[in-house]
């Protein structure tokens, strides 16, 4: 098939840019589809595809009784999750892109990238999805299109982002967009014209998840899988995003969205970052156990955020769903999130119960009887193998939680009033600590670790460094990134959210976690909150400002004072050894790490000094 400008099928009604039309005509005449179809948002549209899918059996259509609206899919086992390895930045320059980031050649990659898209879509349709991340309007909010053979990808984006004529209208208007490519990396139909069966979950061994940060451009080859293949998430929210995000002068970050308010009426907005499996969705709905105090969810994953006319840090979330992990989600540890899944929601990889409902590993203290688990095999409680992979996910609509605030989604973003840092450590790192300053909040952000769960429990040697959490997210050179956040400081000003670091995973001399976590960790935000209010009391120690003795609001719940005192603990020698490593960390950096940081270095170490002199 010979495509052209004039014969991509544009929709009518629409003065489609000619870029646009350029662009998808070239994109057809690689893949070579069978077909074009510009997606439009539509419920029509939405339900023709969960139809199509059901009857090739990419789909499961659950028991409209117990999920209405709610499908089932298998993916390939090959094709489970983000492929880190075959993720990478293209930039002209190999130091733009890092030491954390795998770096390509820009025009090398478009060489092998033109090899493997060649004839890539043969004997499918391919989709044009037109998307905003973001609400419409405002200045927060960006477009993009993405390409792919996927009707899997075509109704997963229409639940993650805004998809749809009004996007597409919002590009007829000549905003700016992002091109994003994607194809399974299956052809049905080879050179010769030799046709193949399609699979239930089509993909290639081969993955190429590939950006281009000067160009703006984004090119997902093999896999059809999550951030592999919803490109409006990863690949544009964060990796691009943080690219253009620096250039704009403002942030592009891997942190959920909330709003708390008190028993006065008072609300801040918060923001955090976490590394993986840190309970990031759960906190983001999270219901206090203080009473008075509420939680509303702007987003679970991804915060834009942009100095607003008054000078404070204004954030949007710029997705329009939740895409996130199944397994350990329960009426106990995120009931909002559990209820919002109780329908129309899209299930990867999870089991299927008999009666055609879903489970997963710590949906429930005791297993069903029987299931077919993720791989479609019949599961007893006796495999020994998890009945839902590890990695499967729910994509549901944001709105369906009831927690969702009523501003969500506020074009022009809420103002900011505090940041956390969190990682995941048995050792060391307080249950909440506040920075001295923006610089120090910065020091805390680049230093961000958990420890490694295969190693040593407690081993200071053993510690993940995820800066910001965003080690597989930034579009460029991490320690250009720390620099970005710098000057965002002096930007703000005195008008900077205020930063602190929160560990609800520190463990005791038995390997048991002394704090209980989840409501309870309202009680250390309380504590930051008041300390913006000015009406806590806090005491300086090595790792910040942490709450003195009464200030935590402790009420009712079960805890002694010596597990008290342990949550605080901070012993210097281990502080030490750790800033030591911290040097050697910001080494790998060469001379792009900024000097403001080897300033909070050599402050912390006196913090350590002081303490040990103390002791
Ligand atoms: O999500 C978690 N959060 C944040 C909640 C807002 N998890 C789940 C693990 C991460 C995916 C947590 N696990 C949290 C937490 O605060 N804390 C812990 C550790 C923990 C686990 C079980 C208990 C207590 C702490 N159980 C009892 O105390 C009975
Ligand atoms: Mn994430």
């Amino acid at each position: 098939m010979t495509y052209t400008p004039q014969t991509v099928n544009a929709p009518s009604g629409f003065a489609v840019p000619e870029d646009v039309l350029a662009w998808v005509a070239e994109v057809a005449e690689l893949a070579q589809p069978d077909a074009i179809h510009w997606c439009d948002g539509s419920i029509d549209e939405r339900e023709r595809l969960y139809a199509q899918m059901v009857e090739a059996g990419t789909f499961t259509k659950l028991n409209q009784d117990l999920r209405p609206g709610s499908y089932l899919a298998r993916s390939a086992p090959s094709d489970v999750a983000r492929v880190e390895s075959r993720t990478y930045i293209c930039s002209v320059k190999e130091e733009d892109a890092g030491p954390t980031n795998n770096w390509a050649d820009p025009t090398e990659m478009r060489a092998t990238l033109k090899k493997v898209f060649a004839g890539s879509m043969r004997g499918r349709t391919m989709y044009i999805i037109p998307f905003s991340m973001g609400p419409f309007g405002g200045n927060i909010s960006r477009l993009g299109i993405e390409i792919s053979d996927s009707p899997y990808v075509v109704v997963s984006m229409r639940i993650m982002t805004r998809m749809g004529n009004q996007a597409l209208q919002a590009i007829c208007d000549g905003k700016d967009w992002v091109p994003a490519v994607h194809s399974v990396g299956y052809p049905l139909v080879d050179a010769d014209g030799n046709k193949r069966d399609d699979l239930v979950w089509p993909c290639n061994d081969e993955k190429y998840i590939t950006h281009f940060p000067e160009t703006r451009e984004i090119w997902s080859f093999g896999s059809g899988y999550g951030g592999n293949a919803l490109l409006g998430k990863k690949c544009y929210a964060l990796r691009i995003a943080s690219v253009i995000a620096r250039d704009e002068g403002w942030l592009a970050e891997h942190m959920l969205v909330l709003r708390i308010t008190g028993p006065d009426g008072r609300s801040f907005c918060l923001t955090a970052a976490f590394p993986s499996a840190c309970g990031k969705t759960n906190l983001a709905m999270l219901r206090p156990t203080i009473p008075g105090w509420k939680v509303e969810t702007v987003g679970d994953d991804i915060a834009w955020m942009r100095p607003g006319p008054d000078g404070r840090l204004y954030a949007i979330n710029p997705e329009a769903g939740f895409f996130g992990v199944a397994p350990g989600t329960s009426e106990k540890t995120n009931p909002t999130c559990l209820h919002a899944l109780d329908h129309d929601t899209i299930f990867t990889n999870v089991a299927l119960t008999d009666d055609g409902d879903v489970w997963w590993e710590g949906l429930t203290d005791e297993p069903p009887a029987h299931l077919i688990d993720w791989t479609g095999q019949d599961w007893t409680p006796d495999a020994d193998r998890p009945a839902a992979h590890p990695n499967s996910r729910f994509t549901v609509p944001a709105a369906q939680a009831e927690s969702i605030a009523p501003n969500w989604e506020d074009p022009a973003g809420l103002p900011v009033d505090v940041i956390l840092f969190g990682g995941r450590r048995a050792t060391n790192v307080p249950l909440i600590s506040e920075s001295y300053s923006w610089e120090h909040g910065v020091f805390v952000g680049a230093t961000v670790s958990s420890e490694q769960t295969a190693a040593a429990e407690g081993s200071v040697g053993s510690l993940r460094r995820d800066p910001f959490a965003m080690l597989p997210f930034c579009g460029y050179n991490m320690a250009d990134y720390w620099s970005h956040w710098l000057e965002m400081g002096q930007t703000l000003g005195d008008k900077a959210p205020r930063i602190f670091q929160v560990n609800w995973f520190r463990k005791d001399a038995d390997g048991k976690f002394i704090w209980p976590g989840f409501g309870d960790n309202s009680r250390p935000i309380v504590w930051a909150l008041q300390r913006i209010a000015g009406t806590a009391k806090a005491v300086d120690a090595i790792s910040g400002r942490i709450p003195a003795p009464g200030e935590l609001d402790v009420d009712g719940l079960d805890i002694s004072d010596e597990a008290l005192t342990e949550l605080f603990s901070l012993p210097p020698d281990a502080w030490a050894a750790e800033a030591d490593l911290t040097e050697e960390y910001f080494a790998q950096f060469g001379d792009k790490t900024p000097a403001e940081l080897y300033d909070q270095l050599k402050q912390l170490r006196q913090r350590i000094a002081d303490a040990k002199a103390k002791a």
